[in-house]
């Protein structure tokens, strides 16, 4: 990384344009993994935000007598305000202004924890999928790993130039109208896909439309994943668009956001 304001160089800036993805191994100190990782913990181990729908089992029914198989917190600054202050936010937000223009803004944050031993795949998808299909989007995540993350925790793979195709058509995770997180319908070329292992503190960026995976968790300790979504100010999506696979979702984690009206939902950025 060449400085704090610039963090990516003109060859990293033209490599994630062609191919959708990029991964670096340095954006957070170790001293900083260290404080995430103890506030991050902190969170899960209280299911912070449950009650509100900001943690919930991104893979499961997410009923609370089954354990989560992939559990996703919505806003984690909301709950320990510490993450604002990390160096790592700023330096994200500095690379995507490289990649995006001077007017990216932060549009949202999430965690997401894979336990020891049962952690499951994060199927293929695209994080447009989830959002609002009135808006248009110029965004890209910042995926930022608080141990080593490796193929047998559960690295972050791409598809090579995915980012630009449209959105495509995606279901819930088998069928099942009851589990929050997407699975893309069309058969992905598994084949093309580039696994990207990186030191605690790398990051991993993509775009909104690229498609990626993150495997099960195989090992004996959570794998754990900071991420921040940084785009341009959204504008009304030119023309007609409707996901048909946000209808009728009928999960655990809407009804309890709910009833207790969540800030973070009403931000429509919920990769
Ligand atoms: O951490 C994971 O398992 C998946 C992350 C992801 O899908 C994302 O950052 O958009």
């Amino acid at each position: 990384m060449s400085s704090d304001l610039s963090p990516l160089d003109a060859a990293q800036i033209a490599a994630f344009k062609e191919q959708g993805y990029l991964a670096i191994d340095s954006i957070a100190t170790p001293d900083e993994v260290e404080r995430m990782r103890d506030a991050y913990d902190r969170l899960f181990d209280a299911q912070i935000g449950r009650e509100k729908g900001d943690h919930f089992d991104l893979a499961g029914v997410d009923e609370e007598d089954r354990p989560a198989k992939l559990q996703q917190m919505l806003g984690p600054s909301l709950y320990a305000p510490e993450f604002n202050s990390f160096e790592c936010r700023e330096t994200a937000l500095a690379a995507a202004r490289q990649i995006l223009g001077k007017s990216a803004e932060p549009q949202g944050e999430h965690a997401i924890m894979k336990p020891a031993g049962f952690g499951a795949a994060t199927p293929w998808h695209q994080d447009e999928s989830y959002w609002d299909p009135k808006l248009e989007y110029h965004s890209l995540s910042v995926w930022v790993p608080l141990q080593e993350a490796t193929l047998e925790n559960g690295c972050m793979q791409f598809i090579p130039g995915s980012h630009q195709l449209g959105v495509l058509p995606h279901r819930p995770i088998n069928n099942d109208r009851r589990i929050h997180g997407l699975e893309v319908e069309t058969q992905v070329e598994t084949a093309r896909a580039v696994a990207c292992p990186i030191p605690a503190g790398g990051a991993t960026f993509h775009f909104s439309r690229t498609l990626h995976y993150a495997g099960e968790n195989l090992t004996d300790k959570p794998r754990r994943a900071y991420i921040m979504v940084f785009g341009l100010p959204r504008k009304p999506f030119p023309g007609e668009r409707s996901f048909s696979w946000l209808k009728d979702r009928e999960t655990a984690r809407e009804k309890r956001a709910a009833s207790a009206k969540s800030v973070v939902l009403k931000t429509g950025l919920i990769p």
